[in-house]
């Protein structure tokens, strides 16, 4: 049995094999065991020996199979190593760069003069609730921009912010003055789009609280902004505009113009001297917080913006619905550096 044993053992090809091979001799049934169970029915003087001489033989056949266990086990794995193996001195495949959407690279450049003038730049939640985008900013139930047409209301009697205004209040009920803050972020209207409209879009407002603030540090901010957008040169326009959240309240154009010798007033976006009822909004929310009231008799300007402006007339885009409409062929340009 011996020969026969080892015969098969050096032959078993794989692990599985060589386990059939263990099952058979040295297993719970195998023939080992069958030939001690046979031990009974030898003469007593010859069962020492023969027991003896089964025991080597189990003892040869286990370290016969422990061998081969070992031998096959490192061949399985260097077979695994070699299938596995990865070239890493490989070439890599080209993958398509992406690139930062062109509103993005607008805000970049924004936000990167604020930050200069000591602006925080923060963001905040689009889905709001009607007192922080409407009441808290002054905007009464009969204006028509909470007409079911302008804004987006969900099932839950929230709503998706109509502009970034709400966030106004939002950080001064959580922030004592003097602040100067950016926010930037999607806004949401009902509208109908054509080349200039979007019903989704973005905003950038900013808004500056403290003592004794006025109408000129306004002006000069924004002058400043077009000066970091177009040049030393810039210039700056103010119309007499009305919006509920400010007084006085006023609409801001930049001049521009491209080296084809294009150029024209570019309308911004809105501005003006943050409201006293904003101010009262604010302090009755931080007083329902457990917060001191510290807004009442400060004065701020706040302003908001659309960067999709910006960057149509930036980069020579002449339709809104493009920046959303994920045509590579439009977004693929916008690749590498800023
Ligand atoms: C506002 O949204 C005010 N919250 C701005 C403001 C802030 C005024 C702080 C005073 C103080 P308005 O609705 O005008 O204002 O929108 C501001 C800018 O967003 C517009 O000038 C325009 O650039 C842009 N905008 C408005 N509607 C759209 C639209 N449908 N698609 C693309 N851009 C738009």
């Amino acid at each position: 049995m011996r020969e026969e044993a080892l015969q098969a053992i050096a032959d078993a090809p794989d692990l599985p094999a060589l386990q059939a091979v263990k099952t058979r001799y040295v297993g719970k049934n195998g023939l080992i065991t069958k030939e001690l169970g046979s031990l009974g029915k030898l003469p007593p003087e010859e069962r020492k020996a023969r027991g003896a001489e089964i025991n080597a033989l189990r003892q040869s056949i286990e370290a016969a199979l422990a061998e081969r266990e070992a031998v096959l086990k490192r061949e399985a794995l260097d077979a695994r190593l070699a299938s596995e193996a990865i070239d890493v001195t490989l070439p890599g495949l080209p993958l398509p760069a992406g690139g930062l959407h062109p509103i993005n690279r607008v805000f970049e450049d924004l936000t990167a003069i604020y930050e200069r003038m000591g602006y925080a730049v923060i963001e905040g939640p689009e889905v709001e609730d009607e007192h922080h985008n409407f009441e808290a900013l002054n905007v009464p139930w009969y204006h028509p921009a909470r007409d079911l047409q302008d804004t987006f209301w969900l099932e839950d009697g929230r709503l998706l912010r109509t502009h970034t205004s709400p966030m106004q209040v939002r950080y001064m009920v959580e922030h004592e003055p003097p602040l100067k803050i950016v926010v930037r972020g999607k806004v949401y209207r009902y509208e109908a789009t054509d080349a200039t409209h979007e019903a989704m879009f973005h905003q950038l407002e900013g808004l500056v609280v403290g003592d004794g603030i006025s109408m000129a540090d306004l002006k000069g901010t924004i002058a400043e902004m077009a000066r970091g957008l177009y040049g030393p040169g810039a210039k700056v326009r103010f119309q007499p505009s009305y919006y509920p959240f400010v007084e006085p309240g006023a609409d801001f154009a930049v001049w521009w113009e491209n080296p084809r010798g294009e150029s024209k007033w570019l309308e911004l976006g809105g501005c003006g001297m943050v409201h006293p009822s904003v101010f009262k909004a604010v302090d009755d929310l931080r007083e329902a917080a457990g917060k001191p009231r510290v807004y009442e008799g400060k004065t701020g300007f706040a302003f908001g913006l659309g960067p999709e402006r910006i960057a149509m007339l930036k980069y020579g885009i002449p339709d809104i619905r493009y920046f959303y409409a994920n045509d590579p062929r439009v977004l693929g340009q916008f690749r590498g550096e800023l």
